[in-house]
């Protein structure tokens, strides 16, 4: 992973050429804060997951999605606890914002391997549909309503010093 301006990549066939590639900024509590595309979320390794959701407004829907684990991509990026100590990552959120302001807030335990071990995903691909020009969507195959499957994700804040109160 690199800070460094991405260089352009050649269009999907079938889609239009110009316009931009959409960026998610990841930010906050990260020793390696970092800019990706969805074509960049190609180096981490491929999950698939066959999907149920049911949509308040529009009924149940089906779908496959395919990308990399949330919980890899973020932990390359150096969370800032100590991965040696279980207790240290407890306090950590994953605050995940779409293109159209839509926001979710998960926590690290939630996706730790150690704990929940929820398989989200960051997906880059809808069905057959490569959304290198939508942006990636968050995947969470546990869920039974769609609410949480931000789509066109433009950043992820990872927090861990938020202010606790009592
Ligand atoms: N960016 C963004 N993602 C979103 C939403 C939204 O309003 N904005 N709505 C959510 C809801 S409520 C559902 S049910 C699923 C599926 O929405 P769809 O019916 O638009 O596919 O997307 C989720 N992702
Ligand atoms: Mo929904």
């Amino acid at each position: 992973m690199s800070n460094s301006p991405l260089p352009v990549s050649p269009a999907p066939s079938g889609e239009p050429v110009s316009g931009p590639f959409p960026v998610v900024r990841l930010v906050g509590d990260l020793a390696r804060p970092a800019r990706l595309r969805v074509r960049d979320l190609g180096a981490w390794p491929q999950h698939r997951a066959r999907v149920s959701f049911e949509c308040a407004t529009s009924g149940v829907q089906h779908h496959r999605f395919e990308g990399p684990l949330l919980h890899d991509v973020l932990y390359d990026a150096g969370p800032g606890f100590d991965p040696a100590r279980r207790k240290d990552r407890l306090r950590f959120l994953i605050d995940v914002t779409g293109a159209d302001g839509h926001r979710a807030v998960l926590s690290w335990g939630e996706i730790d391997p150690d704990f929940g071990r929820a398989p989200v995903l960051l997906a880059t691909r809808i069905d057959d549909t490569p959304l290198d020009r939508a942006g990636p969507q968050l995947v969470l195959p546990q869920d039974r309503c769609g609410a949480r499957h931000i789509s066109g994700i433009t950043a992820i804040r990872v927090d861990g010093h938020y202010t606790a109160r009592a």
